[in-house]
């Protein structure tokens, strides 16, 4: 290593901002607009399916009859499972209900324009049928069907983009130890790293996304991540690579830190995971979120956020310039949970009626309005109201023109009366809420 890597490999590991990062860290010498029209279907989309499903979600938050603590997918570390006690699992891992073209029918009534599932997850467990391994979908289990290369197809079947999430972190691995050097034997998991990576990305079409995971682990640093990112390019260079190709500051994962955490310059894009960042970040970020309390199938986690709940933090999210990665844990069946599908389904109705909000959208003219947020794009403005006012909405702060207002989900887009000073727009406003979670009222700025 020389100086430089020295610098951003402490860089790295400093708790927060990576002083340093910004100008030691170049992977590609890509231009500003080759990245934009890189990351412009992203920018769009704003809407995804995140997928946790593997010998995880047969065990379903429970071993021997006990219920294991905290996310599903990770019952082998916390349940102190004896590995081959848990890869016992793949015998019964025989999901005959699974339907690669539900699931993706699901996702795009959902409004959700990208779908992003675990191909390897910590446990090493891959869903695709890897040549470097046995312990796959297909050699391990009595159902021998790669599901990745099925639910790539149904992708491109029903015109959703593909992605997978792939952990660096490998419990199973020989190479894998939870120490500092990088030695010969987790230079052999590098390796058998890069080639099912090199597999994923020549033998299941255009990955949209790669969402890379477990790069805590001490021996994991900015070198390798860079190396590894230019590998990955060079196989798709349009793929889009989240931040976790490289390390992250340690208090990524906290809050209040983001304003401090939130700038690597690895990957395409930040992951704030389970919470979205107060600020704006300084550039593309996703944040990944659960239905309920964990990512993999837990049978007895019922502790589901409403559909309306989960609208506000899409237009949150929306509002700062963000992605929205909304998780399902499918059952060891194959099937997503009911409680999943309903919820999805109810986002999907809001979607339907108000997605031009959403979609391509970046934050409107006011920063967190008592009664909601604001997002905008091409000559529109859109109000988002979180709290229905009993009689007119008075908007301060808009120091625009307006030339029509109207309710977003009114497919006749029948003028709302408006009168408009210096400061202050008062718009005459229906009795009800046109939807719940949020409803939106669109103003033009140019006269159409
Ligand atoms: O340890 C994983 C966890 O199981 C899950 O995959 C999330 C999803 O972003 N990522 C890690 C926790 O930060």
């Amino acid at each position: 290593m020389d100086v430089k890597d020295i610098l951003v490999e402490i860089n790295s590991r400093l708790p927060f901002y990576n002083l340093l990062a910004k100008d030691l860290y170049e992977v590609t010498g890509e231009s500003r607009e080759a990245r934009d029209e890189r990351m412009a279907w992203w920018r769009e989309a704003r809407f995804g399916m995140f997928i946790h499903w593997g010998l995880y979600s047969v065990a379903a938050g429970k071993w021997n009859g006990i219920p294991i603590p905290h996310y599903g997918e990770w019952i082998m570390h916390n349940g102190q499972i004896p590995q081959r006690q848990y890869a016992k699992l793949a015998d019964r891992f025989n999901p005959v209900k699974f339907d690669a073209g539900e699931w993706v029918g699901i996702a795009k009534k959902a409004g959700m324009k990208y779908i992003v599932v675990t191909a390897k997850h910590h446990d090493g467990f891959s869903l695709f049928h890897t040549k470097l391994s046995k312990y796959n979908m297909v050699d391990a289990t009595p159902f021998k069907r790669d599901v990745i290369k099925e639910l790539a197809d149904a992708c491109k079947d029903n015109g959703m983009r593909f992605g997978l999430y792939y952990s660096q972190l490998d419990w199973l691995h020989a190479g894998y130890s939870f120490i500092f050097a990088v030695t010969p034997k987790f230079r052999k998991y590098l390796d058998f790293m890069k080639g099912q990576l090199e597999e994923l990305l020549t033998c299941y079409g255009p990955i949209c996304e790669l969402f890379f995971d477990g790069e805590w682990m001490p021996q994991w640093n900015m070198k390798l991540g860079a190396e590894l990112e230019s590998f990955c390019r060079s196989l798709q260079p349009n793929v889009i690579i989240n931040n976790r190709v490289g390390k992250r500051p340690i208090l990524c994962m906290v809050p209040w830190a983001a304003p401090f955490t939130m700038n690597t310059t690895c990957g395409d894009f930040e992951t704030p995971e389970q919470f979205i960042p107060e600020h704006i970040p300084p550039r593309d970020w996703e944040t990944n979120m659960t239905m309920n309390d964990t990512f993999g199938y837990k049978e007895n986690d019922d502790n589901w956020k409403s559909s309306g709940s989960l609208i506000r933090k899409l237009v949150e999210i929306a509002s700062r310039n963000g992605n929205f990665l909304l998780n399902v844990g499918p059952t060891g069946d194959g099937v997503f949970p009911e409680k999943s599908v309903e919820i999805l389904s109810e986002i999907g109705n809001w979607m339907k009626n108000n997605g031009d909000s959403i979609y391509g959208a970046v934050g409107g003219p006011l920063n967190k309005p008592s009664w909601g947020r604001t997002t905008r794009k091409q000559g529109k403005i859109f109000l988002h109201i979180f709290d229905w006012p009993a009689s007119d909405l008075v908007v301060s702060g808009i120091n625009e023109d307006i030339y029509n207002a109207y309710l977003l989900s009114d497919p006749a887009r029948r003028p709302l009366n408006f009168k408009k000073s210096i400061d202050k727009l008062r718009i005459d406003i229906p009795r009800c809420a046109p939807d719940s979670g949020s409803s939106v009222i669109v103003l033009e700025t140019n006269r159409v």
